[in-house]
């Protein structure tokens, strides 16, 4: 069994909104499509509280897209992005949401980030992703999504680590490239195994 994992294809990850990745909405048509073909389809939601910990915002004399150690590790500060019930935080508009059988939300607590559809920032919290897959006899990924550096990265290595055979569409994903991160991101989801296609 097959699924399509749809990774935070949100209103603050396009264009205009709070943490916009270029051309971040040009794969809407595409990861619709693929989504006809998938044996189950999952969307995740990046799903913060106001305030959230991953918010430059929240740490006085910082600004964004700078780089803190968390207890967890080291955490980039973002712009507030995806707050909980906002309009950045919902689908695209043009997404075709419907078909989506699950929707994972992650970011939800006020102290850890989480760029993995599997598990939060601390490498050990688990959404709860895994066991929903398993249960359901998946054990082939297609990944799409934003960003390619960021939550595409995580979640692929993360579900290469799991078992799963992961393959990640570039062309259905957009980066942030943030200090060489697209290319860090493309080794190290290699290096675990993931196909990039
Ligand atoms: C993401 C930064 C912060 C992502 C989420 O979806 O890649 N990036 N929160
Ligand atoms: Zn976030």
């Amino acid at each position: 069994m097959h699924a399509l994992i749809v990774i935070d294809i949100q209103n603050d990850f396009c264009p205009g909104g709070a943490l916009a990745v270029a051309e971040g909405d040009a794969i809407v048509p595409g990861v619709n499509a693929l989504m006809r073909e998938a044996d189950a389809v999952v969307l995740t939601q990046d799903w913060h509280p106001a305030g959230h910990s991953s918010f430059a915002s929240a740490h006085a004399g910082h600004a964004p897209m700078a780089l803190i150690e968390m207890p967890y590790g080291p955490q980039v500060l973002w712009p507030d992005h995806c707050v909980q019930g906002s309009r950045g935080a919902a689908f695209h508009p043009d997404l075709d949401a419907d078909r989506a059988e699950m929707i994972v939300r992650k970011g939800f607590r006020p102290a850890i980030d989480s760029y993995s559809a599997f598990f939060e920032n601390d490498h050990t919290t688990p959404t709860g992703l895994d066991g929903y897959l398993r249960t359901r006899g998946i054990d082939r990924l297609t990944m799409v999504g934003l960003a390619t550096d960021f939550c595409v990265h995580y979640s692929a290595v993360d579900a290469a680590r799991l078992g799963f055979a992961v393959t990640v569409r570039e062309d259905l994903c957009r980066a942030i490239d943030l200090d060489g991160s697209l290319d860090a991101a493309r080794a190290a989801m290699r290096a675990a195994g993931v196909t990039l296609a």
